[in-house]
């Protein structure tokens, strides 16, 4: 990458300090808690929201045991109902929606741009605060008798103490309202960079498809967590003083609960889907040495299914009292979220063929991520379809589905982009073998666990119940053995990282021959990304201007 210092830049590259590395700059545990370094930031981000995942990962162990074998396991009805609830809040809320934009996006999103921050630093450290201080409301709400009401809160079940729910409904639908605030701030945040921060010569159509994607995310976390942050805040007064917008003995209409609580929730999928659709391009660009088969269109694709996830939300409540004529439309409507998906999906393919593949870790993580999420958005279509989702509607089929959307996108991009960017935030290499392994397990151990519950669904077990007939408890007891085999798959990652931290060799600068910007700063990079200011003379995909010369200075 042609690096030059420009001359507006030009407190940047003087003093050693410039070019130690963002983790050696400053020591000691001040120096992280006063950060304004994005880099910094992201990490801290990252290792909350890895706690957030070992969390809700325990409850879903504990929730499967449950499930081993029918009646009474190991836990009571109540009991079970506050584990799913607070397994669905924590890896919702806590964890795949900050996952890659607030963790990997933070570290990236300015280094791929060649630029030396976020937009407003302060902000960002803000962001952080708030989702730390949200999140301290949902752990408080956890150890004060849980929620029992599903993630979605809802009503009147939420809204009624007298009805049916006991629990800490306040304390965790305030969590969430205050979460909600990072996430719009970081939206913001990422908005005004992109459009502002640009290094000299990155003009829209050489940023990186990461960016588009962190982009198009940024644009829905604005527009539509305000709605939920209003939603909850109503939910809250109606518990807190009767007021009666949302619960019919008081004259209020739970079916407008769902339309708001939708009205996010289903954009929120596409914030926990298109980042990982941002870092499956990288990755597949990457390890087929080859610029993306269209290029724009996988860029525009991310802003397409920005837009069409607001028209959709109405497919949650086909058998919930919507009018008819709304089914419809809303049926008619998903169906449109298949052309942007397919658009992806055939790009990174063309990609693939006639690439020169290496298959290194990562590339697994973005293989698996295109092959389990086709699954997953294919039987969105048949949820989507009214007389199937008549009769599939709170199944295990649903479970299912949202699982291979959730898991088998969003995770598998935020661990395939863990390991893809790990060198470079860490300047530690990993072990390959165990990585791969742990990608094995986990890939085994998630298809056993989820592809059982799509014959449980489609058989007609309901989802969240507690107890089931004796004809389920076959498939029942394999997804829960599944799910121990996606449980030490992610131990063995975990452990490999840990080890990698301690006795990693030490990564070079550019270890997977990458032609994008970031991979041509030090590794880690300095405080201010670049020694030099970099001016961007070409495309972060075109691997035919990366001469051996380029790729082998490190
Ligand atoms: C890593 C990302 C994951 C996310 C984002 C996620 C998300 C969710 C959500 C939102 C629910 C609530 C379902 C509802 O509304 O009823 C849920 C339920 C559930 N999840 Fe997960 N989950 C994840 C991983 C897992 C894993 C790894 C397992 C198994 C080992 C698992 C097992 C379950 C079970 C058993 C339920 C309860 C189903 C029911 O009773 O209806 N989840 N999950
Ligand atoms: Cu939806």
């Amino acid at each position: 990458m042609a690096a030059v210092t420009t001359p507006h830049t030009g407190e940047n590259g003087h003093g050693k300090n410039e070019e130690k590395s963002y983790l050696e700059v400053e020591k000691g545990l001040w120096s992280w808690i006063y950060t304004l370094d994005h880099k910094r930031i992201g990490v801290m981000y990252l290792i909350s929201v890895l706690i957030s995942f070992l969390i809700g990962g325990i409850f879903a162990l504990v929730l499967r045991v449950e499930l081993f074998s029918k009646g009474h396991t190991i836990m009571d009805q109540d009991t079970y109902n506050r584990m799913f609830s607070l397994h669905g809040v924590v890896m919702v809320f806590l964890f795949i929606i900050p996952s890659i934009p607030a963790a990997l996006g933070n570290i990236f999103l300015p280094i791929q741009l060649g630029t030396k921050d976020v937009a407003f630093p302060k902000l960002n450290l803000l962001s952080f605060y708030i989702y730390v201080f949200g999140a301290c409301f949902g752990l408080y709400s956890m150890v004060n008798g849980g929620v029992d009401t599903g993630w979605t809160f809802y009503v009147p079940y939420s809204s009624s103490s007298v009805v049916g729910s006991q629990s800490s409904v306040v304390p965790m639908t305030l969590a969430a309202f205050i979460m909600g605030f990072s996430s719009i701030l970081t939206g913001v945040n990422f908005i005004a960079t992109v459009h502002k921060m640009r290094a000299p010569g990155m003009s829209w159509r050489r940023l990186p498809l990461f960016i588009w994607a962190l982009y198009a995310t940024s644009v829905i976390q604005v527009l539509a967590t305000p709605v939920l942050a209003i939603t909850l805040l109503l939910l809250t007064m109606e518990r807190a003083f009767g007021l009666g917008i949302f619960d019919p003995r008081l004259g209020g209409d739970p079916v407008l609960y769902q339309h708001f609580f939708w009205f996010y929730s289903h954009p929120a999928v596409y914030i926990m889907i298109v980042p990982g659709m941002g870092v499956v391009s990288e990755i597949i660009a990457t390890f087929s040495r080859r610029e993306p088969v269209g290029y724009m269109f996988i860029a525009m694709s991310s802003l397409g299914l920005a837009l069409v996830g607001f028209l959709v939300w109405g497919h949650h409540m086909f058998v919930a009292g919507q009018s008819e004529y709304a089914t419809m439309v809303f049926s008619a409507l998903t169906f449109l979220v298949a052309i942007p998906s397919g658009v992806k999906v055939f790009n990174w393919v063309a990609t693939l063929y006639k690439g020169s593949i290496s298959l290194q870790s990562p590339m697994l993580w973005a293989l698996s991520f295109i092959f389990l999420f086709t699954i997953g958005g294919l039987t969105g279509l048949f949820l989507g379809t009214l007389a199937v989702d008549v009769h599939l509607h709170d199944t295990y089929f649903v479970v299912a589905h949202f699982h291979y959307v959730m898991v088998g996108g969003t995770v598998m991009g935020f661990v395939g982009g863990l390991h893809y960017w790990w060198p470079k935030m860490t300047g530690k290499m990993y072990e390959e073998k165990p990585a791969v392994a742990g990608w094995a397990l986990v890939f085994i151990g998630f298809n056993v666990t989820f592809m059982s519950q799509f014959v449980l669904g489609s058989r007609g077990m309901p989802r969240r119940y507690y107890d089931y007939l004796p004809e389920f408890e076959g498939l029942h007891r394999m997804s829960t053995m599944g799910s121990w085999i996606l449980g030490v798959g992610f131990v063995i990652l975990l452990y490999n990282f840990v080890q990698s931290l301690m006795s990693g060799k030490k990564a070079p600068r550019n270890p997977w021959g990458s032609a994008a910007l970031e991979w041509q700063t030090t590794t880690p990079p300095p405080l201010y990304n670049f020694v030099k200011s970099p001016v961007v003379t070409r495309g972060p995909y075109e691997y035919h201007l990366a001469t051996d010369e380029e790729l082998s200075e490190d």
